[in-house]
């Protein structure tokens, strides 16, 4: 068998799209969604992240502003930032981009986000009403963006057996937690793995919907997928490559030249949950506006 391509720049475009006409409802009610994104230090994956955001946001003629600190910039500083951006209504997102560089908390800097505005979803109040159900919390970005790519690739996770491989809080776990939800694009049967589970084979393989965010290149090989599976791989691994133009090259938590010819439908890296990743803030961004005129 080989496998249906799930194209998540296409989809990931698509609900760009579709944001385009809400954008410009709020407009013309006098608001214009804004988003800052705070990033601190010179990580060139997480700068290329922030620059797609800034540019989807702007392409979506939202007010997009990014605040670039040096790796010497204080907790207090920090914090006292975040408090500003708080106080600003014409800011209704607001993404400190992680990791932090030590010895910044990255926690204690998200505690501090007015709920309301963490797009993001990672504030306490938000994990917690995300795991309650409630649908005006924020979802994280990735794990909703699984989801999304699950439901807009016609693939139902009700009854089957969803395979987790990895329990951060910014993916693993909330994605499983989102599969569990009693909604569409849920209802499935939840299998966390992570570092510690013994056997990885004996569960992946009887994934029916295996989603990877392992955070390590290619862990995932073609002999430990069961055959016909949905496959999404969320992560995004820069390998040295000296052949290669930019001296790296993206691989995913999947081998992905075994897993097409054993999967029914997978995603690819780049072009998968990626882009997702990207639109999901917008619309997270979008609902934030929403709320704050409704509030
Ligand atoms: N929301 N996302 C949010 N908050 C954070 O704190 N760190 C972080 C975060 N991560 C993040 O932005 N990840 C991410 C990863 C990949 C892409 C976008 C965002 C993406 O679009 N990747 C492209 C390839 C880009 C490249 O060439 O490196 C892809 O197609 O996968």
């Amino acid at each position: 068998m080989t496998a249906t391509i799930i194209n998540g720049t296409a989809i990931g475009q698509a609900i760009r799209d579709e944001l385009k006409a809400e954008v410009a409802d709020l407009k013309a009610r006098g608001v214009t969604p804004g988003l800052t994104v705070v990033i601190v230090g010179d990580d060139p994956a997480s700068q290329m992240y922030v620059r797609m955001k800034g540019k989807a946001a702007d392409e979506l003629g939202m007010q997009s502003d990014t605040i670039r600190l040096p790796t010497t910039v204080s907790e207090p500083e920090l914090l006292a930032l975040v408090d500003r951006l708080n106080a600003d209504p014409t800011v209704h997102g607001i993404l400190v981009q992680s990791p932090l560089p030590k010895p910044l908390n990255f926690d204690r800097v998200v505690n501090r986000l007015g709920p309301a505005k963490d797009v993001d979803g990672f504030h306490p109040v938000n994990v917690g009403l995300v795991v309650r159900g409630d649908r005006t919390a924020f979802r994280p970005c990735t794990p909703a963006g699984v989801i999304e790519l699950l439901v807009r690739s016609g693939v139902d996770p009700r009854g089957r057996h969803a395979v987790v491989v990895g329990r951060s809080m910014i993916v693993g776990r909330p994605v499983a937690n989102m599969l569990l939800q009693d909604v569409p694009g849920g209802n499935a049967t939840v299998t966390i793995c992570h570092t510690k589970t013994t056997d990885l084979t004996r569960y992946t393989r009887e994934a029916d919907i295996l989603v990877v965010a392992a955070g390590r290149p290619e862990v995932v090989s073609g002999a430990m997928i069961k055959p016909g599976a949905v496959v999404i791989d969320v992560g995004v691994n820069r390998v040295d490559d000296p052949g290669s133009e930019k001296g790296y090259r993206l691989v995913g938590d999947v081998a992905f030249a075994e897993a097409k010819d054993v999967a029914s439908a997978i995603t690819p890296v780049p072009g998968g949950v990626g882009p997702m990743t990207i639109a999901m803030l917008m619309k997270n961004t979008v609902q934030a506006a929403r709320q704050a005129l409704a509030a």
